[in-house]
């Protein structure tokens, strides 16, 4: 039988996931699910409101075990945003920790809470009233107890999909228009994790420690179902900050995931932090992705705490394609090899694949494997344009060297945005901007940035006769329109944008 979490089988008291105090062993975490994976049975799809917490795991795991994929949504995310994701995946039920207020889109779904505690007891009566209202205050929340005198049960698990049933919905930015849903199937999610197993020697003893949002690849399927496939745990954060990276690593922590804008901090204040210093140095493994690791901060961190930080390369339609082996050579600089079952090609711009490992001639990599998605929900037109044959196009451009480590050097479009490891299309900025009364041409880049990689930068023609807004006010439109973290960080006022005999932004030109 197909079983995604086998140590949820086994019912064991260890530990599986710790959220500040809050914790829930396997057994726990098994008897917190399985009764809201049978409630679930029978849904199509279900949001899930993607807050930093427990409850947000608990809802995610059920969802795998029914076999009903699921939406994660950032708890940040503004109005157009979730309109457009509510009616592109029309969910039949959001699922939410009890007394979080929802935004309109979301309440007017069927809702149900995830009552960690309550839910054994409930799960036998559910009625209509259970899923529109917010039930019976339930029973003390075991994540707060020890489970070491809890009688030990073996959660009776549903039966388990097949592999290419679709497990998560996962948004994400294109260079125009509203976020993508990538489809992942369960074979993507179990192939992934199970490779990074092997890359990274992952096991049941590890302590995972990150402050990852939970709504996309990186926090979620690598840094919440990694652990739980594993058979090891997770203690999440809640909010990055160093020293909350110090205390997680010193309490046990093997492992920290983070994303170049979180090590770049920790590379800042390592110096002159020796707890700090002392914790990362200790840990077995420090991973980065999500966006490229510059090599200061590499080689910051190193001179600081005597450890290399390990890159790793991936997308939210690919899951993961490489990485450097903690088993190998330290290869810095590089996202390392192919994963286990994973193939690369680099493509040049003629569309000749290019057979060489000069460590010089740039590619685009395009990969296959069962790591893949599926398509991108209602759009079969993007579907179709994102591969070549069976292999599909990053976008990603790269050089490969004579051992096998891939470098990446760029993206092939300028229209595409990685500000703090959240890809932002320039396109969605530029519409939110133009819905704006005041606004009348837009175009938005990514200039270079310590902290974040790419800042957001937006450059505006306003109307001749509106009220003039201030930058904040576009700015906070934005984040209100699509999420905080797409808001433009520098407004520049314009008479006009620079553009071609056809018309088109010449957005090189700006701010030249
Ligand atoms: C600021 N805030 C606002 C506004 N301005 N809220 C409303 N309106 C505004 N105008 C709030 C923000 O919500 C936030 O609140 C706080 O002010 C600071 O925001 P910001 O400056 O944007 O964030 P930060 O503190 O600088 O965050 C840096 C970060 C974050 C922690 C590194 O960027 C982050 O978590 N990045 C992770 C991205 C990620 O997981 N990417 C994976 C996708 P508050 O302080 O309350 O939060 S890529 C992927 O999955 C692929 C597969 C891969 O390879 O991994
Ligand atoms: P997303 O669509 O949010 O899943 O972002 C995927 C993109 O993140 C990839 O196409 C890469 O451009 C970028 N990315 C992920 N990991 C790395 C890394 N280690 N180095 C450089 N870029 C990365």
């Amino acid at each position: 039988m197909n079983v995604f979490f086998p140590a949820l089988r086994d019912g064991s008291s260890a530990p599986a996931l710790r959220f500040g105090e809050r914790r829930l062993s396997y057994r726990q975490l098994g008897a917190a699910a399985v009764p809201l994976a049978e409630r679930l049975g029978g849904r199509t799809r279900v949001t899930v409101w993607a807050t930093p917490t427990l409850e947000t795991s608990v809802a995610v795991v059920a969802a795998l075990l029914a076999g009903v994929p699921a939406i994660p949504v950032n708890p940040k995310i503004g109005a157009s945003e979730l309109a457009h994701i509510v009616a592109d995946s029309s969910p039949d039920l959001v699922l939410a920790e009890p007394g979080a207020a929802l935004p309109e889109a979301l309440a007017a779904l069927p809702r149900l809470d995830i009552r960690i505690g309550a839910a054994e007891q409930t799960s036998a009566q559910e009625t209509d009233q259970d899923l529109v209202g917010s039930g019976a205050a339930g029973e003390p929340d075991p994540s707060r107890e020890s489970d070491a005198s809890a009688p030990h049960k073996v959660p009776v698990l549903p039966h388990e999909p097949g592999e290419e049933a679709p497990a998560l919905i996962v948004y994400t930015s294109g260079t125009t228009g509203p976020p993508k849903g990538v489809v992942l199937p369960r074979r993507a999610l179990a192939h992934t994790l199970d490779a990074l197993e092997d890359a990274w020697q992952w096991t049941a003893d590890d302590v995972l420690v990150h402050a990852l949002p939970l709504f996309h690849v990186h926090g979620l399927i690598l840094g919440v179902l990694g652990p739980l496939r594993r058979g090891g745990s997770l203690h999440h954060l809640g909010r990055f900050t160093s020293d909350g990276v110090s205390r997680g690593l010193s309490d046990g922590g093997t492992m920290f995931f983070g994303v170049p804008t979180m090590y770049h901090r920790l590379a800042v204040e390592v110096g002159a932090d020796p707890a700090l210093a002392r914790a990362l140095g200790a840990a077995r493994l420090l991973v980065s992705g999500s966006a490229a690791l510059p090599l200061t901060d590499h080689a910051r961190l190193t001179a600081a705490c005597g450890r290399r930080v390990i890159e790793r390369y991936g997308m939210s339609e690919t899951l993961m394609n490489t990485s450097v082996r903690a088993d190998g050579p330290p290869a810095t600089g590089s996202v390392g090899v192919p994963l286990p079952g994973v193939y690369l090609r680099l493509v040049d711009e003629t569309g000749e694949v290019i057979e060489g490992d000069d460590g010089e001639t740039v590619g685009e990599i395009q990969v296959r494997g069962p790591n893949l998605f599926v398509e991108y929900l209602n759009r079969p037109d993007a579907t179709a344009e994102a591969f070549d044959g069976g292999w599909f196009r990053t976008g990603d451009m790269a050089v490969r060297d004579a051992d096998g480590n891939y470098r990446i050097v760029g993206r092939k479009a300028t229209d595409l945005i990685k500000s703090g490891g959240y890809k932002i299309g320039a396109g969605e900025i530029e519409n939110a901007l133009l819905a704006h009364p005041a606004v009348t041409e837009a175009a938005v880049t990514g200039e270079p940035d310590d902290d974040l990689g790419e800042r957001i930068v937006a450059w505006v023609v306003l109307t001749p006769d509106a009220a003039r807004p201030s930058a904040d006010e576009l700015s906070d439109h934005v984040a209100r329109q699509l999420a905080p973290h797409k808001r433009p960080r520098t407004v520049h006022f314009l008479d006009s944008l620079p553009r071609n005999d056809m018309g088109k932004i010449l957005k090189r030109q700006l701010g030249r």
